[in-house]
């Protein structure tokens, strides 16, 4: 039976061999709930990069970019890290270059697993169903915080690995642990996270409806999965 793992940090990630496994990435707030979001509604590509400068300099006629930095759109790019921002119709195969403080540079970190995949609570059930198909070891990346632990990307990892239980087993406490907290937030997952850092630094920011969105659990049918430098 194929194990999964949880990295509750990037910064942990020298810990783990990526090799032969599929990589989940996670930031549920907010980027990889935007990739999903804006794959839902017609982007074809997004290439995430780390830095603000990469951002505009691998930019190209018709393309766009997003940044984000500290939960605030960055100056002078095209949008920010807005669900929301994604659901609109001038994205409709459009090619995004996107940055975010955490989400965008895990995924860039993961990148020597065997697939790497921009997971959320909005696709969990499809990620599931793809982790299947493929049969091999997964390590869920945690985004966090600048190098922390948080809570919500925890939940997503737990609620990936209850949907795969029958399937998978737990590598280690890591995935235990998340399928506990995930179990005790289920019945009120907005009241479980109220005080975690994230979420009231998004409220510090006036950001309340982007938090209720991104805690919906399968809303979208997509799967982003990294192609060389791109999602897709
Ligand atoms: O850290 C990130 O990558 C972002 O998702 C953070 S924020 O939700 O846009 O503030």
């Amino acid at each position: 039976m194929p194990s999964i793992d949880v990295c509750f940090s990037p910064e942990l990630l020298h810990l783990y061999n990526l090799s032969g496994k599929v990589a989940v990435v996670v930031d549920v707030l907010r980027a990889t709930s935007s990739m999903v979001t804006a794959f839902a509604h017609g982007i074809e590509k997004i290439i995430p990069v780390s830095t603000l400068d990469d951002c505009l300099t691998q930019k190209q006629t018709g393309y766009l970019t997003a940044a984000e930095r500290d939960g605030r759109k960055a100056e002078g790019f095209d949008l920010g890290n807005s669900p929301f921002s994604y659901m609109e119709e001038n994205i409709k195969g459009k090619t995004l270059i996107m940055t975010t403080t955490n989400g965008t540079h895990a995924i860039r970190l993961s990148a020597a697993a065997d697939k790497v995949l921009a997971g959320a609570f909005l696709n969990v059930g499809k990620v599931a169903e793809f982790l299947e198909a493929e049969g091999k070891d997964v390590l869920v990346v945690c985004a966090g915080w600048k190098g922390n632990f948080n809570l919500e990307d925890t939940l997503f990892a737990g609620a990936l690995a209850e949907r795969l239980k029958d399937t998978f087993s737990a590598a280690n406490d890591a995935t235990l642990a998340a399928q506990h907290l995930y179990r005790l937030a289920q019945p009120d997952m907005a009241g479980f996270l109220a005080n975690s850092s994230h979420v009231q630094r998004l409220k510090n920011l006036d950001i309340t409806e982007d938090v209720t969105f991104c805690l919906r659990e399968d809303v979208y049918e997509v799967v982003p999965v990294l192609a060389g430098d791109s999602l897709v």
